[in-house]
């Protein structure tokens, strides 16, 4: 017999499976900052498509992928509106079943990236079944919405083409700004490191990691993986972390150790907006 739509509206498996190329697509897309937007104006502008927490899959076809989009974050407020004005959109059309996980270090500590990010693949994963980790910027909007938010066969780096470096690809094994890993990549390399803090160098480690376990770095091509870059200072507790070189030479025999099965951390709030999930967590940085 045919499964029907649960009385979640969780769509049953009789929904035929969402086409390969999402068919509502707009291609380029007009993306601008410098104007003054609040929450509620996203809410109103998304909101009614919606589940509480940011949650979202399509009610005409089967999702291809489940997708926990992870932001890392602290006190980036404005830039979160924008991002989520302009993703939550281009994440519908592009026909995914998906969550946003915001996950902000508590405190006044050092910043570390990857750390959350690992934090956000493990929380996600506590909700439900993912099977694809975006891990983006807060503030980095793609300009096209053909770049998917998908994974592949191999981990994908999706921010190409972004305008801060001239719409140029800055080196060939760069990983950072928005990338993508299946739950089996991320498992394969052990996640991020949990060893890097302040700016710089966690996202190079990634790259060495994928290149170890013999996988290659996939990308859209530099038109469709055009971004624009918000505007910002340096933050501060998040300085460039002056052992970031040295550190990026011991990725091989560290790997294995440091990583998703060294990770601990506490949870202090997980706060569910109509827009996204919001996780407060305790990194145990040195302050
Ligand atoms: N972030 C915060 N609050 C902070 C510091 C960082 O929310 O106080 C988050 C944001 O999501 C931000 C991201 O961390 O977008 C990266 O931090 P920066 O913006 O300071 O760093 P860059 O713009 O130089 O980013 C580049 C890459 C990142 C990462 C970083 C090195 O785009 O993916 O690799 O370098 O750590």
């Amino acid at each position: 017999p045919e499964e029907s739509a649960g009385p979640t509206g969780r769509p049953g498996k009789s929904l035929d499976p969402c086409a390969d190329v999402p068919p509502n697509l707009q291609g380029v897309l007009q993306v601008e900052f410098r104007t003054n937007r609040t929450l509620q104006d996203v809410r109103n502008h998304v909101g009614p498509f919606l589940q509480q927490g940011g949650r979202y899959r399509p009610t005409s076809c089967r999702a291809k992928q489940k997708v926990a989009v992870i932001i890392p974050f602290r006190n980036r407020y404005e830039h979160l509106t924008h991002w989520l004005y302009y993703l939550h959109p281009v994440l519908m059309r592009q026909q995914l079943d998906y969550g946003v996980y915001v996950i902000n270090q508590d405190g006044d500590g050092v910043f570390n990236r990857a750390k959350l990010m690992n934090i956000g693949f493990v929380e996600a994963l506590k909700e439900y079944d993912y099977d694809c980790f975006v891990f983006s910027d807060v503030d980095l909007v793609p300009i096209d919405d053909r770049n998917l938010y998908r994974c592949s066969d191999h981990p994908r780096h999706l921010s190409v083409a972004v305008d801060k470096f001239n719409f140029i690809l800055p080196y060939a094994t760069i990983f950072g700004g928005v990338s993508a890993l299946s739950e089996q990549q991320f498992l394969k390399v052990n996640g991020f490191s949990n060893t890097f803090w302040g700016w710089g160098g966690e996202d190079d480690d990634m790259s060495q990691r994928i290149s170890y376990r013999r996988m290659f770095i996939s990308r859209p091509d530099s038109v469709t993986g055009r971004y624009k870059m918000i505007k910002h200072k340096r933050d501060s507790h998040n300085d460039p972390n002056p052992r970031r070189i040295q550190k990026l030479r011991e990725t091989y025999s560290n790997m294995d150790k440091d990583g998703l099965n060294s990770l601990n951390y506490t949870v202090r709030e997980i706060r569910k907006d109509l827009l996204y999930t919001f996780v407060t967590v305790d990194v145990q940085a040195d302050v």
